[in-house]
């Protein structure tokens, strides 16, 4: 059993697709509750950061491309097993592959621009919800 706390980003395909509110809805329908949340957006520098684990990997140039490319949601989620639980919920990372119900199903055009983020454990969910969120912004 994973952790109480998950990070997630609805990424910009989302964001311009007009899904915020589908998505959000989805979440809190699944029992997440929301600990702290912001509309903002990424420079390239900041998603270069954001995704360092994936730098030597093929995909890194356009996964930073595109993660600048316009706004999005960050939200730190609390649940139990909110890690694993939150990872069913949105399905696996290339929609074609995904369950029937889950987020990127419906909401998903392909593998990179895959409609939003989740953190694959409780150390990930932590870093990735400071990068995001100060002490103040979390309630
Ligand atoms: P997940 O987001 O499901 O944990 P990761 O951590 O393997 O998946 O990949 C991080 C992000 O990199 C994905 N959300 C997706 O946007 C992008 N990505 C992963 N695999 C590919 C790929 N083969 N081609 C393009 N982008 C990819």
């Amino acid at each position: 059993m994973s952790g109480k706390y998950t990070f997630t980003m609805i990424k910009p395909d989302a964001v311009r697709a007009g899904n915020i509110g589908n998505i959000l809805a989805m979440i809190n329908k699944a029992g997440f509750r929301i600990v702290a949340m912001k509309y903002t957006k990424l420079s390239a520098e900041q998603a270069g950061k954001f995704y360092e684990v994936h730098a030597a990997r093929p995909f890194y140039g356009e996964l930073v491309e595109f993660m600048s490319s316009g706004a999005l949601v960050a939200a730190i989620l609390e649940k139990d097993n909110a890690v694993a639980d939150f990872r069913t919920l949105i399905g696996a990372t290339n929609p074609a592959d995904a369950a029937d119900g889950t987020i990127r199903k419906l909401y998903a055009a392909n593998v990179g621009e895959n409609a939003v983020h989740g953190s694959d454990s409780d150390e990930n969910a932590a870093i990735e919800g400071q990068f995001f969120f100060s002490g103040l912004e979390r309630f």
